[in-house]
């Protein structure tokens, strides 16, 4: 079984196999986590996230979904790009919060990547309640059949990693 770990932290300054990025239609950057490791990850990301529009990607990556590029100078053979779902309080868009991690994960395993850190996708920009996305990314990697060993959150700050610490708490 996938052994899920949490730590506190900057996922551009973690090491795995595979970190996941969260990304925006476009894969061309952006704020938050996405410009933070496009930043210190270098400009091989972004020549590797062009190719993809330009190739297979040509309208952008939908919500939900997940693509892999290398990692540059980050410390991982890959980033995985995903694109979250932007919050609604009137639609319930939990199903393309979870399919992140699934694709994710699925992605993960077609590169053979055992360990894998994600961020609280959608939590930042995108708006989505803490307390709500810990509880879809954490039952998704949960219920992920995937070859993956260990999935490790990386949260940034105190009020992520406690969200997700009493939701892992409660599922274990
Ligand atoms: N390490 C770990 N977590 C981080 C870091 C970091 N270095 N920096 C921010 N976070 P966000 P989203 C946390 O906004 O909500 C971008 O512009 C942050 O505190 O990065 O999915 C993209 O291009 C929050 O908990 O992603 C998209 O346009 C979490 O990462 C859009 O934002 C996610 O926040 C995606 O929005």
């Amino acid at each position: 079984m996938t052994d899920i770990t949490l730590v506190q932290g900057d996922l551009t300054r973690e090491s795995a196999d595979a970190i996941v990025n969260a990304a925006n239609s476009s894969l061309l950057g952006g704020g938050g986590v996405d410009g933070a490791l496009h930043r210190r990850g270098g400009p091989a990301i972004l020549a590797a996230c062009r190719e993809l529009r330009a190739g297979h990607y040509g309208k952008g990556l939908p919500t939900g979904r997940a693509v892999a590029t290398t990692a540059g100078d980050l410390d991982a053979r890959w980033v995985i790009h995903t694109v979250g779902p932007v919050w609604s309080a009137g639609e319930d868009r939990s199903a393309l919060l979870a399919s992140c991690h699934h694709e994710s994960l699925r992605v993960a395993d077609q590169l053979g990547a055992r360990t894998v850190a994600f961020p609280a996708i959608s939590t930042g920009v995108y708006g989505w309640p803490l307390e709500d996305a810990a509880r879809i990314a954490l039952a998704a990697v949960r219920a992920a059949d995937t070859e993956v060993e260990e999935v490790r959150f990386v949260l940034f700050d105190d009020r992520a990693h406690a969200a997700f610490a009493a939701r892992l708490g409660r599922l274990r």
